[in-house]
Formats: C-alpha cells, structure tokens, sequence
C-alpha cells in the first residue's frame, strides 16, 4: 500500500519522466515502459522513452510503440524510470547519454538479483514480471484502459512464457484476468507475438536447434554469428531459442550460447521449476531469475562450453 502511495506522489508532484529499461529489450520492458507513459500522458505529463535497443521486431504493432526511442533526449527530467532493470551495467549505453547524478531514480523491476539502485526501490521477486507489478501500481493512478491493458498483458505472456514458466502464480492469472475484463484478447495477443514470424527466424532456429547437445541434466545450443548472417537475421530474435533445450524429458537446464562481436559470447541459461540457474549466472558475472538467467564472457564458443560443463554440475 505504501508503495502505491508513494508512486502516485511522486508522478502527481513531477512534470518530466524519463523511462528506460535493459539492453535487448523484451516483452516485459516495452510493455511495462509504455504503460506507465500511457499512464502519465493521461495525467498530462512529459515523458521520453529510451533504450539502448530497438524494439524487437515482434512487438512493433503494439499501441503507441513510436513513442520509443533508441536516440538521447535532449533536456532535463524531474524523474527517472528505470523498468525491469537489475542493475545499473544492464542500461548498456544510455546512462552515458543521460545524468544520473543526484536525479531522483524510481526502480521497479521483479527481478531477484536487483541492486536497489534507485532514490524509490519496488522490487517484487514473487512476480512474473514488471508488467504485473505495474498494473497494482497504476491502477490507482490512472484508468486501466484497452491499451494499457494490451501492454501489461505483453509483459505478463512473455515473461511467463505464455504461462508456462514457473514465475506464474495465482496473482499473475488475478492481473491477467482482470485485463482479458478490459478488452484484452489473450488469442490476438498470441497471435501478434508468435504466430506471425519470420520465415528466416524459423530457418535460423533449425540451424541452432542442429548444435544441440543432450549431456546429463542438461542441454547445450549455441548461435554463431555466421547462422545470424547467412539467415539475415540477429540476436534479438534467438531470445526463446533457449526454451527448446528445456522440452526434452530429464533435461533442467538448457544453455544457450551467442557469439558477438570481439570475442564476447552471451550465455543465456533456462531452467524447470527446483533448479536455480541463477547462482551460476552470478557465478560468472551475470544475474537474472532462478529460472531464467544469463551472463557475458569472453572467450571462444568452446572454451565458454567447457568452463560451464566444469560448473553446471553444482546446480544439477
Ligand atoms: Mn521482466
């Protein structure tokens, strides 16, 4: 209730927001992002949305989607945003491009790994997503209309992978449920996001889905940026590739890993309910959820294999 309270006071008593969220951008941070601006352009508020990414292909015919931006603002915000960010590292290039110092941070993330860097923390790790954590603090801001429904409905359906992933609770159906009662159509959501892909997209998944490895307990894939070039594809659209490894029986944990540019290889780790990838993301450097974490090394694709090989042991 507190945090509710706080929240209204601070958009009530500010004029200018400026909202940003992680690098690769997904689901969650484009729609928990546009909410809350629909919200303050209700309440007649400035706001400027910014990430360092585009926005992934998928989501471009949600509501209002131009209003956000990969270029720098120009002026001065009374308040900072920051949306389903763990950390600071995780804004990538933006906090270069925007004066953190002493500027007054709203955090609201469900992340368990969250740093707590802001003025005002709202961290919910028992939540699915920010998008659900959102739609309790707006609701007594400003009307919940269609399309902020739509919005917060993205965040929900993708970071709980269509309700299959172990985030989903009782709370997440409550939300989600209440958004369906406002317009929300669950099956032209789905279709919008999952259903309308890319040929090259499908091709580039076959390419990564032929490294799998099967090893006890778990899975190893990998994505070159060959297979990304040779498909006219990019990383961005590998981002559920991991959750195939997952799909075979016995298997916890499924690795996915992703070759960048100047050596660097991103790891992303998934995991079934009951086994923690987020320790080993830690472990290296990284963070995220218990069942869905990641990390950034460098190194060459089969060094970084046999560096986790020597490790996943301990969370199996
Ligand atoms: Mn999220």
């Amino acid at each position: 209730m507190g945090e509710r309270s706080t929240l209204k006071n601070i958009i009530l008593k500010n004029r200018s927001f400026f909202i940003s969220s992680h690098i690769s951008p997904d689901g969650d941070s484009i729609g928990s992002q546009l909410a809350l601006a629909l919200c303050l352009e209700k309440l007649k508020k400035n706001f400027y949305i910014y990430n360092q990414d585009p926005v992934p292909w998928r989501f471009e015919n949600f509501p209002d989607i131009k209003w956000v931006k990969n270029s720098a603002p120009s002026g001065d915000f009374d308040v900072i945003f920051f949306l389903d960010t763990a950390n600071i590292r995780r804004l990538g290039t933006i906090i270069k491009d925007i004066e953190l110092k002493d500027k007054f941070i709203v955090n609201i993330d469900h992340h368990i790994s969250n740093e707590l860097f802001g003025t005002v923390n709202i961290i919910k790790p028992d939540y699915s997503s920010t998008s659900e954590i959102l739609y309790e603090l707006l609701k007594p801001i400003c009307e919940i209309d269609k399309d902020i429904a739509q919005l917060l409905y993205l965040g929900i359906c993708t970071d709980t992978g269509s309700f299959k992933y172990p985030n989903t609770r009782a709370n997440t159906f409550d939300v989600s449920s209440k958004l369906v009662k406002i317009g929300v159509d669950p099956s032209a959501i789905a279709s919008r996001i999952w259903f309308e892909d890319r040929p090259n997209r499908v091709r580039l998944l076959g390419d990564v889905l032929r490294t799998l490895e099967i090893h006890n307990g778990y899975t190893i894939m990998y994505v070159t940026r060959k297979m990304l070039h040779q498909n006219d594809s990019n990383e961005a659209e590998t981002e559920e590739f991991c959750d195939y490894g997952l799909t075979i029986k016995g298997v916890k944990v499924s690795v996915l890993l992703k070759e960048r540019d100047k050596g660097i290889i991103k790891v992303s780790l998934r995991s079934k309910k009951g086994t923690d990838v987020n320790q080993l993301a830690v472990y290296f450097g990284g963070g995220g959820h218990k069942n869905a974490a990641g990390f950034e090394v460098e190194g060459k694709i089969e060094d970084v294999i046999s560096k986790i090989q020597h490790k996943i042991g301990e969370i199996i």
